[in-house]
């Protein structure tokens, strides 16, 4: 399925005329295209509507963040005006929108590409490391005072009670006769399912605050600059909402600390590599530090393991449900997620002791 490309450009106010259009990333969910002018390169996506069912509120709030993101930067660099901080700056359609609505009913946002920095699917070295949990951190700093509340782009996204409920129903359901393979994942799943409300807990008892974060912290969601090495743009904003810090720090160490893809095969690649947690826990309370309480520190090891078995359990579930959510390119392949998952939240556990101990020693 390719589009029309000419005129989705010919949807906003470019610079330049429209040259060429190609897939880029390796994201589940939306469609992300690397499209060149002849005077500029942008990114251009169409989102997925399906899932994203509200895309205007969703434009909304990425509009909200980056123009708060972008008086922030403005702020910094009149401190220092070596900052290579960016945000993600938004293209208006034809009408004024920040979004553009093709004649297929289509949803497109359009934004300038960031040149000189790039992403990684698997961290190389814990300085990437420290410097992407830094910038995870500094987005959540910033975002402490911006106006208002942002819209839910997906209600309960991390409430992982009800993924395990979502799970248990596609399970009974078992409409590609696919449970019977499935063994020991639901054992380990469901063998942890006490520690499952422990943070949604936490919030309803007053420990832990709602704050704006990010929900999406695949390592692969901030933009490394090419010559400082810094983290200096978080991008991927579609489930920027109200939120727990440990949905983010959970998801670094789900993506930041394992040599192995996230849908490895041989799955004695995949585990925690501990030098890389200590450089995710450093660079993260570099920032976010600044505002987390106590009890809010004490609960990032476990938030590792808790957002791994997490996405585990969607993978699972999408797996039983037939592969509708994430986009697949292999049989199995939501299975085999599943399965790095589960190994990962293994081997985050068994050094929870060593993670704990580390932060202690840290606050
Ligand atoms: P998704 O993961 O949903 O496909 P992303 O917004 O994360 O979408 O974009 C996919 C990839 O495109 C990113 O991992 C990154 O490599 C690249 N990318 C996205 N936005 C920019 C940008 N503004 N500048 C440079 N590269 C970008
Ligand atoms: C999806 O779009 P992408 O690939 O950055 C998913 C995340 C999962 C991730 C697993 C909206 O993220 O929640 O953690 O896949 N995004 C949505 O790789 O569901
Ligand atoms: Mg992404």
């Amino acid at each position: 399925m390719e589009f029309d490309f000419k005129s989705v450009a010919a949807g906003f106010v470019l610079d330049g005329e429209f040259v060429s259009a190609v897939r880029f990333g390796t994201g589940h969910i939306n469609d992300t295209f690397k499209m060149a002018t002849t005077a500029q390169t942008y990114i251009l996506q169409r989102i997925n509507t399906s899932i994203f069912k509200a895309p205007e509120l969703l434009m909304d709030n990425f509009v909200r963040v980056s123009s708060h993101i972008e008086k922030k930067i403005a702020i910094e660099k009149e401190r220092n005006p070596q900052c290579r901080r960016r945000f993600l700056q938004v293209i208006r359609s034809r009408s004024g929108e920040p979004f553009y609505r093709d004649e297929n009913n289509n949803f497109w946002r359009c934004y300038i590409y960031v040149d000189g920095a790039r992403t990684y699917d698997v961290l190389e070295t814990p300085a990437q490391a420290f410097a992407a949990a830094a910038a995870f951190g500094s987005f959540q700093l910033d975002l402490a005072d911006m106006p208002g509340r942002l819209n839910e782009t997906i209600a309960d996204f991390h409430h992982t009670p009800k993924r395990l409920a979502a799970l248990e129903a596609a399970l009974a359901a078992d409409v590609k006769n696919r449970a019977a393979e499935v063994g020991p994942e639901l054992e380990y799943i469901f063998k942890n399912r006490e520690e499952y409300s422990l943070l949604i807990d936490g919030m309803n008892n007053g420990e832990l605050f709602e704050r704006t974060t990010h929900n999406d912290t695949k390592l692969n969601n901030v933009l490394i600059d090419d010559v400082s090495g810094e983290g200096i743009c978080v991008i991927d904003l579609d489930t920027v909402m109200p939120g727990l810090p440990h949905y983010d720090f959970g998801d670094m160490v789900r993506t930041g600390t394992s040599p192995a893809a996230e849908d490895e095969l041989d799955l004695s690649k995949v585990g925690m590599r501990f030098e890389m947690f200590e450089a995710l826990l450093r660079g993260f309370l570099s920032s976010a530090g600044k505002f987390l309480n106590p009890r809010e520190k004490e609960l990032l090891p476990f938030s590792g393991k808790l957002i791994t078995l997490e996405i585990g359990i969607r993978f699972l579930t999408d797996y039983l449900a037939g592969d509708v959510y994430f986009k697949i390119h292999r049989e199995k392949h939501n299975l085999d997620r599943c399965r790095t998952q589960i190994k990962l939240a293994q081997s985050i556990e068994s050094q929870l002791p060593a993670m704990q101990k580390l932060l202690s020693e840290i606050k």
